[in-house]
């Protein structure tokens, strides 16, 4: 199950990955220590999530298969959706300024939360730990 508080623990080439989004280095570096938490609880089909950072918070809700709508800490505006594949979440979301897509997954693996993200070729991934 997803349901808990992740905070992060780690990343991996996220600097990489945030360049190739377009996000400037202060904006990168800031990023780095961004603190992130987020609070899962799904409930059958349906998630409510609560993200919080050194930059914001907010709480989103969505439903597995159904667009919404996701707004980046940098403003960058974006519609997508989850689904479930097996035991693992499969995000697809296309950027409204340029229709580039981003994709991502969220498993769960040795405890840990992993979240996998990939946009034009560059790969990262940020590493959750259990509140
Ligand atoms: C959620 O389930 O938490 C809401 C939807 C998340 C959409 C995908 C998030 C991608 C975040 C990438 C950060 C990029 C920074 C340049």
């Amino acid at each position: 199950t997803f349901n808990g508080t992740w905070k992060v623990d780690r990343s991996e080439n996220y600097d990489k990955f945030m360049e190739q989004m377009g996000v400037n280095v202060v904006k990168r570096k800031l990023a780095a220590h961004d603190n992130l938490k987020i609070t899962l609880e799904q409930t059958g089909d349906k998630f409510h999530v609560k993200e919080s950072s050194t930059f914001r918070t907010l709480e989103i809700d969505f439903t597995l298969g159904v667009a919404f709508e996701y707004t980046l800490a940098d403003g960058t505006e974006m519609q997508g959706s989850w689904v479930m594949e097996g035991d693992m979440l499969k995000g697809t979301f296309t950027r409204k300024d340029n229709g580039k897509v981003l994709t991502t997954t969220r498993t769960i693996v040795g405890g840990e939360l992993v979240q996998s993200y990939n946009y034009e070729g560059v790969d990262a991934k940020r590493i959750f730990k259990k509140e």
